[in-house]
């Protein structure tokens, strides 16, 4: 036997994470996400920041990147300065977005948003009411022209707006692909609308769309084969967040609510489902099966939740998950993906400029070199 070289050929833990994968019709280099994150810069129209261009194709090496959560009508916007798909304006802005990730060589999808109850009146149109599965109230805050504010009462939604609402999902999903993304994200997770209905804390409805867990996923289910519809399964993916008490949600049986609603996303062959593993951005260690979420679906199985490299690549290499999602990481990383590969050391993140501002905290954290 001839001596060990000095320099094994072994591949190190991590390669896993830089290697290529189809997600449904999109194909990516590699394993790394740029998880949704709200940065709340939107210019007036609440039309993408002039900066999201260069924010987005500075971290267009991730293998897919996914647009902050997006309104998809003026109803569905919670926070100040979050941008929209349903205006002209907005498609535009989002197109120059698209068009310099796909010059960097990047992946981007857009995350579809109807915040529900987790809004304030000065933000509705009209002034009015947010609305809601139930007239219940989330022990909240949101962000307004004034301030953290606690979020407004809501309205319920009567049975009869909800084929409007689905289709103005189904819009969405169309302008986004007007705006040239690789294809979109329904956000199901973290107490906003879709999430809502899902669980029963704040889902009290005695129609079709309340009570048992086929009743609550309906929504969720509806919503994504009509924007599957609209442009290809193949170029949609799913958000959960199943045990997040993130936005004062609850539910008395998480585990076959999220089992049913992952076998019904898998009915419908969509490329991914996106699952927040324990409290968003918090603790991971919840009593719940992720496992078995996972043996339900065929499709890519993308996990989000406080990874580093050694856990997102020990994530990969079990075969736990296809692709881990990174936020706070990328925000403070445009170059996240080489950091990771050369083991580099971190930018930290300054917390301060997360949620609104300019350039500062959004594009001059500096890459290497
Ligand atoms: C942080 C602040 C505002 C919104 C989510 C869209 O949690 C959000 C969000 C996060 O999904």
């Amino acid at each position: 036997m001839s001596a060990q070289p000095i320099a094994s050929a072994a591949p190190e833990p991590a390669a896993a994470l830089f290697s290529p994968l189809r997600v449904g019709a999109i194909a990516v280099a590699n394993r790394i996400v740029m998880a949704p994150l709200t940065r709340n810069r939107a210019a007036a129209g609440n039309v993408p920041s002039p900066l999201a261009a260069a924010y987005y194709a500075q971290r267009a090496s991730a293998g897919l990147l996914i647009a902050e959560a997006t309104q998809i009508c003026p109803e569905g916007q919670g926070y100040m300065a979050t941008p929209g798909i349903h205006a002209p304006a907005q498609i535009a802005g989002w197109k120059i977005v698209t068009d310099a990730v796909h010059a960097a060589g990047g992946r981007i999808v857009l995350q579809l948003w109807h915040v529900g109850r987790i809004s304030h009146t000065s933000l509705q149109p009209g002034g009015v009411a947010p609305v809601a599965p139930s007239a219940i109230a989330a022990k909240a805050k949101t962000v307004t022209t004034e301030g953290l504010v606690d979020v407004s009462a809501p309205r319920a939604l009567r049975p009869d707006e909800l084929p409007a609402l689905i289709e103005t999902y189904r819009m969405a999903a169309r302008n986004a692909i007007s705006a040239g993304f690789d294809g979109v994200e329904v956000h199901a997770a973290n107490g906003y609308l879709i999430d809502q209905f899902l669980r029963d804390g704040s889902n009290h409805r005695k129609d079709a769309y309340g009570g048992s867990i086929e009743n609550r996923a309906r929504l969720l289910i509806e919503v994504t084969a009509a924007v599957a519809a609209a442009i290809g399964a193949d170029r949609v993916g799913a958000r959960i967040s199943p045990v997040s008490p993130f936005n004062d949600m609850s539910d008395s049986a998480p585990q076959p609510l999220f089992e049913h609603a992952v076998e019904q996303l898998d009915a419908l062959r969509i490329a991914y489902i996106h699952v927040i593993e324990g409290e968003t951005g918090g603790r991971r260690d919840l009593d719940f099966d992720f496992a078995a979420l996972r043996r339900r679906f065929r499709g890519r199985w993308m996990v989000n939740n406080g990874y580093d490299r050694a856990s997102a690549a020990a994530a990969i290499n079990t075969g736990a998950a296809d692709l881990v999602a990174f936020g706070r990481l990328f925000i403070a990383n445009p170059d996240l993906v080489r950091r990771l590969r050369e083991n580099a050391p971190l930018n930290a993140l300054d917390a301060s400029t997360l949620y609104g501002g300019d350039a500062h905290g959004y594009t001059d954290y500096p890459a290497l070199d």
